[in-house]
């Protein structure tokens, strides 16, 4: 598809242009340098390695410096954030991965129960560990991998679920979570389970020194594991909504009511309470209201189906996209400040909801065949 390639290589283009100047603080930056050092060095000391990666990206988000380190018996691959990536791609992928005779496990870190039936896979493995190992010592694990790709938000889970005792719970610490990609800035330790102890090290993310590939670096600026402001929030809004135009999610969207009558159900049902308070709880980092949503929703329904041009054309493609952003405009009931960016706050607003996976489920590796 020319227009999504067109918009590859210009995401590419930024991120390369950022990870090539070598004083950038945006990308392998001193602290990044370091932690990877630290992290590299911890690596033959700990009994597990839980590689933490993306579900929406299972390849794009690997941690490159471990292929130097770690055999696969020691390492899990975490594929977090499950709940935004399509649930029957995760599930192949982690069939992919078993394949390649790698431990592998699709975890939600907001998920209580999802957390649960985590802890009782690491203490299985934990439990084949120690088989033939009758020493008492402690057991660590160390959550490794890119930046933003929750490896925090999931320490904190084990941490808070994770069964120790009720004396140590009343201290229970906490590691640093953050929309912001690279917000954890050192190596901290939690305990997650008593009898064997076991502990789990956070460790700040790190990116691969180098990238070449236009569609990993789009694929890890759009899932936020580089900041926006490397490539601009308006390109990566652009970027998502090719992958919409072209994905089946958007297609059940027609059944919602039109936005001229969503005003009407709005009355009693605005977003503070019943229903959508509890609803808004699913999605901690977005607080758009539900109707606002189903307008957006809807809007880009409209927009896709009743295109007159064709989407195998590049210059048509482009111009479906320019259109729905004007037409979001409406639907996220912005109004422009004068000398504002016309289309800043609309980006901003879209990638909100798709980083919380309200605008569909999106996996943007395909599993090798
Ligand atoms: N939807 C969803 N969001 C998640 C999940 N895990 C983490 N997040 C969110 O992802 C963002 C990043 O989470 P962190 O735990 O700070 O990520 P990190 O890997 O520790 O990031 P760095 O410390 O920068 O390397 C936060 O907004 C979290 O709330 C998950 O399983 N599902
Ligand atoms: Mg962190």
């Amino acid at each position: 598809m020319a227009a999504t390639n067109s918009l590859i290589q210009k995401i590419g283009k930024a991120v390369k242009a950022v990870a090539e100047s070598k004083s950038s603080e945006w990308w392998y930056s001193p602290h990044m340098a370091a932690a990877s050092r630290a992290v590299a060095e911890r690596i033959p000391l700990v009994d597990l390695v839980l590689e933490v990666r993306d579900a929406r990206i299972p390849l794009s988000s690997e941690y490159l410096q471990l292929r130097k380190h770690s055999s696969s018996s020691r390492r899990i691959i975490v594929l977090n954030k499950m709940d935004l990536a399509n649930r029957t791609q995760t599930k192949e992928w982690v069939r992919f991965f078993e394949g390649q005779k790698c431990m592998a496990f699709g975890v939600n870190s907001h998920n209580r129960e999802n957390i649960k039936e985590f802890l009782n896979f690491i203490q299985a493995r934990v439990r084949e560990l120690k088989k033939n190992d009758d020493s008492a010592h402690a057991i660590s694990l160390m959550l490794v991998g890119i930046p933003n790709v929750g490896k925090s938000a999931l320490a904190n889970s084990l941490h808070q679920i994770g069964r120790i005792a009720a004396a140590e719970k009343g201290k229970l610490k906490h590691s640093v979570v953050s929309a912001q990609p690279g917000d954890t800035k050192s190596i901290s330790s939690l305990k997650i389970a008593s009898h064997p102890n076991i502990y789990v090290l956070d460790t700040p993310g790190v990116l691969p020194p180098d990238v070449s590939d236009d569609h990993v670096c789009s694929k890890l600026a759009l899932t936020g594991a580089i900041k926006d402001t490397v490539v601009g929030e308006i390109e990566l809004a652009r970027y998502f909504l090719s992958i919409l135009n072209l994905s089946d999610e958007y297609k059940p969207w027609g059944k919602l009511p039109r936005v001229e009558t969503v005003g009407e159900v709005l009355t009693n049902n605005e977003g503070t309470s019943g229903p959508n308070k509890r609803r808004n709880k699913q999605y901690p980092s977005d607080h758009t209201q539900d109707f606002v949503v189903n307008n957006v929703r809807r809007t880009l329904f409209d927009a896709v189906s009743s295109f007159a041009g064709c989407l195998e054309n590049g210059e048509d493609f482009a111009r479906l996209i320019e259109e729905e952003l004007e037409v979001l405009l409406k639907a996220f009931h912005i109004r422009l400040e004068s000398e504002e960016c016309k289309y800043c706050r609309v980006s901003r607003k879209l990638l909100n909801l798709y980083r919380t996976g309200r605008l569909g489920h999106y996996t943007l590796d395909p599993v090798p065949q």
